[in-house]
């Protein structure tokens, strides 16, 4: 079964960790794996690290445990064929054709020659109260906090363009996560699975993001501050479970 297919046939809702290879390293890396329970699945990206500390920490990750680890790159050059994945991002909030399309098309021939799971992935950022590294590198406006409209017309489009996951982004280390409201109007309307991140910290915006419908819940940044967070918003996660 392939990764998304595990995604799309799971019943229950999932944690992902955001683990960015730019700012962290193996004694972080060592302190998360020794949580008594472990995520679903880890990301590796951000928006400095290049190809080597991408497969660094991705090798890192595949030597010392058995979730799958997915690429989320930040850009170009974070690849590498030692993850099971790549969240191929088109950030479709902005209108930066090098974010829609042209880092894809520099990127092609290499990911093809890997050989790793691609899996299109609209990218949608969402404003957060101030302002995040993804909106400061991207040059593109965020989706308006209150603006539940755009956000659904984007995630269709995304959907109808043949994108398998939708991914709402507040930024990583937002002020404000993506606002529930708008979680719930994007769902409703979705036949793929959604995927909420930034600026969630606690197991309590974790369960709001999850019963407001989010399939898959992101966190990076409070585990950078205190990876024994871990084991609560894996249970708050198995709460939510069917
Ligand atoms: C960022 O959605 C992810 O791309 C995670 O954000 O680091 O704020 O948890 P945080």
């Amino acid at each position: 079964m392939s990764f998304l297919e595990g995604i799309c046939s799971c019943k229950s809702p999932q944690l992902a960790v955001l683990i960015d290879p730019g700012k962290t390293g193996p004694e972080h890396w060592k302190i998360l794996l020794q949580q008594s329970v472990l995520p679903h699945f880890f990301m590796v990206g951000g928006s400095t690290g290049g190809q080597k500390e991408t497969e660094f920490c991705t090798s890192f990750l595949k030597d010392n445990q058995s979730k799958p680890v997915v690429l989320f790159p930040g850009n170009e050059t974070q690849i590498t064929s030692h993850a099971d994945a790549i969240f191929l991002l088109s950030l479709l909030s902005g209108r930066n054709p090098d974010l829609l399309i042209g880092k894809h098309i520099r990127a092609a021939e290499q990911l093809d020659a890997l050989g790793i799971e691609i899996i299109p992935t609209a990218y949608l950022l969402v404003e957060n109260g101030g302002s995040s590294s993804v909106q400061q590198v991207s040059q593109t406006t965020p989706i308006g906090r209150n603006d539940n409209k755009l956000a659904l017309q984007t995630a269709l489009a995304g959907q109808q363009l043949g994108m398998k996951l939708i991914y709402l982004e507040a930024g990583s280390g937002a002020p404000l996560p993506v606002p529930v409201p708008m979680i719930q109007n994007v769902k409703l309307r979705l036949r793929v699975p959604l995927i909420v991140g930034g600026g969630i910290s606690s197991g309590k915006q974790c369960s709001e993001a999850l019963a407001a419908g989010a399939d898959i819940v992101v966190v990076g940044n409070a585990l950078e501050k205190n990876p024994e967070l871990l084991p609560a918003l894996v249970n708050t996660v198995s709460r939510h479970e069917n």
